[in-house]
């Protein structure tokens, strides 16, 4: 039998933010496409979109969409990954999901390609995309893990409002312009589609992503919580994160503090093993004020790391500062690395 050399792939959610940035990466990267299926909900079907110089007429997703489908790429919402990505493994497809409908399934593999590879070849059909605020965060601690152990992650998050999608763009958009012309601010989406109360963005900060959870904390700060364990390994990692929505358009930034295993360390041995990190570029100097910024960082394929501390009363505690676009490393580009390491290492 010959081996494939490009694939019939399928895109779900093909209109929504994270969609879009698929299929434009898809195209940048070259990915070894065969055919390409654009599919979304009922809504959006009929709109066209330009891959490779070719329209492509966006299609309702059903489940015989999937018939000869060798990878379906899944961010539609979980409520469609839930229903649809099963009837895409039914037939014959691997699918990697951008939602959270199956991350912490023990069956489904949760993987960023620079922390656990490896976990890729178990999968049973799905595999799953982390939160995107979870992605840039453990892409920072693998190496620190690795070289000096971990015990303790405390994180608070500074989100860009594009994770919500296209639509809270344009609400921080419509509320900057209505508070400059003083007119008053419509609030109706953030900081959750169908939640009982609704905050402006524009000009606030909102310490609420995604819904309540019985324990107080929010649905996005348990799935740092529970997702940073299972990609890393570590279950007895002790994680705690606050999650705060800001009124800009791009990139999630996040102060971090780690307590490592390792004592006596200084600033300038995390530094070494960041900087020689996958993924990670170090913009580390106080002295020229260099450091990354959610602007420096968007549009960018990597985690930036910078403002690296040691803790002035706990001998194992350091600071750090880290910065990545959430529409690329923190979703579209994660996934498509994921298909990539699929068909480098033949686990498809
Ligand atoms: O869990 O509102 O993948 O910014 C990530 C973005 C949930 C919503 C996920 C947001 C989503 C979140």
């Amino acid at each position: 039998m010959t081996e494939k050399t490009a694939y019939n792939l399928a895109v779900v959610g093909a209109t929504g933010a994270v969609g879009q940035k698929i299929i434009e990466m898809l195209e940048d990267k070259d990915f070894p496409v065969q055919t390409l299926k654009l599919l979304s909900s009922e809504r959006s079907a009929g709109k066209t979109i330009t891959f490779k110089n070719t329209e492509i007429t966006v299609e309702a997703a059903v489940p015989e969409s999937f018939d000869g489908v060798d990878i379906a790429l899944f961010s539609a919402g979980g409520s469609v990954s839930k229903q649809l990505a099963p009837e895409a493994v039914k037939r014959g497809a691997v699918v990697v999901d951008n939602t959270s409908a199956f991350r912490m399934d023990e069956k489904v593999p949760l993987v960023v390609p620079e922390v656990n590879e490896g976990d890729i070849q178990h999968h049973q059909g799905i595999i799953a995309n982390p939160n995107c605020s979870t992605i840039q965060m453990v892409a920072a601690l693998k190496p620190i893990q690795a070289a000096f152990g971990l015990n303790r992650v405390i994180v608070s998050t500074y989100q860009a409002v594009s994770g919500a999608g296209n639509q809270a763009n344009l609400e921080l958009e419509t509320q900057s312009r209505d508070y400059l012309e003083g007119n008053e601010m419509k609030a109706e989406l953030l900081p959750v589609k169908g939640d009982e109360k609704h905050y402006p963005i524009a000009f606030n900060a909102l310490p609420q992503i995604d819904v309540f959870q019985e324990n107080g904390y929010t649905f996005e700060e348990m799935k740092m919580i529970n997702e940073t364990k299972k990609i890393m390994h570590a279950e007895d990692l002790s994680v705690a994160a606050t999650c705060v929505r800001l009124p800009f358009f791009t990139s999630h930034a996040e102060s971090v503090y780690v307590e490592v295993e390792k004592a006596g360390l200084q600033v300038a041995d995390l530094w070494d093993v960041l900087k020689d990190a996958e993924g990670i570029i170090l913009e580390d100097d106080p002295a020229t004020q260099t450091y990354p910024t959610p602007q420096s960082a968007a549009n960018k394929e990597e985690v930036f790391v910078g403002r690296v501390r040691k803790d002035l009363n706990d001998d194992n505690g350091f600071h750090l500062w880290v910065v990545s676009d959430n529409l690329i490393k923190g979703a579209a580009w994660n996934t498509i690395q994921i298909a990539e390491r699929l068909i480098q290492n033949k686990w498809l």
